[in-house]
């Protein structure tokens, strides 16, 4: 068996205050016994660890906090109790980064209403450092052959999507309205939508997110910002004027949960899986009970899931355009987040 050096100090970017986040020196944690040690090459830069440094979402984290979910790397050490995984392997850290696997929602497989789970970024450190700690049960199994900086995405937006995608219930030859689809949860969504064989209505803004959609495979684009009725506009998108039949509204703002329940086709489910901050869902009581509609949320995936979800890119199925920057770059990556410039995802080298 291969042996690492392990370093006792690396870099990380800490939140050390709600709003902003530092790049300096800490120690590198040591594994508990059913934990192990993963020497993190790349992570993604989701969304959700916008929401955490802010602290805007009503669910307590750690501070000081290291942020970040979607780290892929190799292990490097690991607790007494692990046996399953190896010194070496190649393993990604996930949002779910650890749940008690005992309780009736674990039970079946629903690990993310586990009362005890355990956050990476946000109530446990996650991915935004060079040694991160995570329970060795809950690790994403990476195969060989793939990029550490490519399949990093997949580790929290690919799972999520995959995850909403199969709770929508829509099956193969209907169509699903992806809302938010120029980010980094939607450009991996329009892919695993298409991989499963259903047409895709795009909606973000711009002509960028545009291009990028159409490239990834979306049928029909349509531009939130410069639709006169953006309501008509995704009915009429569907050919038969009867909206498509399910809809993940991945956006970080109120209005589009709302729209949603408008334009999607009766008996078809809105499947919400965006977390703005203090925002409400609300619909019509009556058209919701005589169209029949769902309306319902989807939270991350279990470890099944994200076998699946990783099993989707190892066939080539989906792939996110994604741009590298430094471990040391992160704010500005927060800065494009927030003024909604990111199109794909924003994956940071932690040996930069
Ligand atoms: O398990 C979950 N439910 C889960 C998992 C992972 C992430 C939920 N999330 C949440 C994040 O916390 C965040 O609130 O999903 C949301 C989207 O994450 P992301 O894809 O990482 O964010 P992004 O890359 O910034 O993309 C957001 C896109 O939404 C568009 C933006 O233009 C951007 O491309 N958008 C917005 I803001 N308002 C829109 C609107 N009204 C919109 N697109 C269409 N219509
Ligand atoms: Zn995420
Ligand atoms: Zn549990």
């Amino acid at each position: 068996m291969t042996t690492y050096e392990i370093p006792t100090e690396q870099w990380a970017q800490v939140i050390e205050e709600t709003g902003s986040c530092v790049y300096k020196k800490i120690p590198v944690p040591v594994p508990g016994p059913d934990e192990v040690l993963i020497a993190v090459k790349f992570s993604g830069v989701c969304h959700t660890d916008l929401h955490a440094m802010n602290g805007d979402w009503p669910l307590a984290r750690k501070l000081p906090l290291v942020g970040g979910h979607e780290g892929a790397g190799i292990v490097v050490a690991r607790g007494s109790l692990v046996s399953d995984v190896a010194i070496g392997d190649r393993a990604g850290i996930k949002w779910l980064n650890g749940s008690c696997l005992a309780c009736s929602f674990c039970q079946q497989g629903d690990e993310p209403l586990c009362g005890k789970a355990s956050l990476s970024g946000y109530t446990v450190d996650g991915s935004f450092q060079q040694f991160a700690v995570a329970k060795a049960a809950h690790v994403a199994r990476i195969p060989d052959g793939m990029g550490l900086d490519a399949v990093a995405p997949v580790l929290c937006a690919g799972i999520t999507v995959y995850k909403g995608l199969k709770e929508s219930g829509a099956r193969p030859g209907q169509w699903v309205a992806i809302v938010g689809a120029g980010g980094g949860l939607g450009s991996m969504a329009i892919q695993y939508a298409k991989a499963m064989g259903l047409h895709v209505i795009a909606i973000d803004a711009g002509e960028e997110k545009r291009e990028s959609c159409k490239e990834l495979g979306a049928s029909v684009y349509v531009d939130f910002a410069a639709s006169a009725d953006l309501v008509a506009e995704v009915k009429a998108a569907t050919g038969d004027g009867l909206g498509p039949h399910a809809v993940l509204v991945l956006a970080v703002q109120e209005k589009p949960f709302q729209q949603a329940t408008q334009y999607v086709r009766s008996r078809g489910s809105v499947v919400c899986i965006g977390l703005p901050a203090n925002a409400y869902l609300r619909a019509p009581v009556f058209d919701t009970v005589v169209r029949m509609i769902s309306i319902k949320g989807s939270y991350v995936g279990n470890r099944q899931d994200t076998a699946e979800a990783l099993d989707f890119f190892a066939r080539g199925l989906v792939h996110v355009p994604f741009k590298t920057v430094g471990l040391s770059q992160l704010n500005e990556v927060y800065a494009m987040m927030k003024e909604g410039k990111i199109v794909g995802r924003y994956v940071v080298d932690t040996s930069k």
